[in-house]
């Protein structure tokens, strides 16, 4: 069965879920959804999320919406390892602590400075100094553990992934954290890694 990903190529949430489906080898086609003609506002979009947001899975009988969500749908029904998502007490709060941090401090920080550039939006000064301090939390997590929520990749790592790679498209470097980098490095030699397109006039990743 081909798992349908509505999603936008831009979209750092979208391309969570489409990494996550790529390193699980599971079989899927993209909707490009056309937010800038409002696609996403229909009845049809809106009955499957009524939040009017990308990204969305089809997955047979079963629709689901919000990119953490979805990552926690997949690895559970679909890594039969128990890798991605581990179930032990202490494990399972690991994940579900960055994951929060995905939906909050990345987003509000990184995420939304690299859509203020993308779109040409007024700059919030607000949204670089959550970076910086989201950044050197993760700076000295990951000294002392290679990966986010324990000793080998979860999906932790694929929620925090795209928004930190891509955050020199808003002007947030990441020269200053060396372990970061190199955790960015570790995801993308993973099998099956595939990235997000950066947008046509954004400053080099490494920046
Ligand atoms: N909590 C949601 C956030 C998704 C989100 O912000 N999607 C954006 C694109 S990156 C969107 O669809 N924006 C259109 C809108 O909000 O009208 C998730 O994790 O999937």
């Amino acid at each position: 069965m081909t798992i349908r990903l509505h999603r936008v190529p831009l979209s750092g949430h979208a391309h969570r879920v489409e990494l996550m489906l790529s390193l699980l080898g599971l079989p899927f086609e993209t909707v490009e959804v056309d937010l800038a003609g409002g696609a996403h506002k229909t009845p049809t979009f809106l009955a499957m999320n009524p939040f009017g947001q990308v990204p969305v899975i089809e997955d047979g009988e079963a629709t689901i919406a919000d990119s953490n969500a979805i990552l926690v749908y997949l690895a559970s029904r679909y890594d039969t390892s128990g890798r991605w998502l581990p179930r032990d007490p202490l494990g399972a709060a690991a994940v579900q602590r960055w994951l929060s941090v995905a939906a909050g401090e990345l987003l509000n920080g990184p995420g939304l400075a690299r859509v203020e550039v993308l779109f040409k939006r007024p700059r919030d000064p607000q949204r670089h100094r959550l970076a910086a301090r989201l950044f050197e939390v993760m700076e000295a997590h990951l000294a002392q553990q290679e990966w986010l929520a324990g000793g080998a990749p979860t999906i932790a790592d694929i929620a925090l992934y795209t928004y930190t790679a891509h955050a020199p498209e808003g002007g947030v470097s990441l020269q200053p954290y060396p372990q970061l980098r190199r955790w960015l490095a570790r995801i993308e030699a993973l099998p099956g890694f595939v990235g997000m397109r950066r947008s046509p006039d954004a400053p080099a990743l490494s920046a």
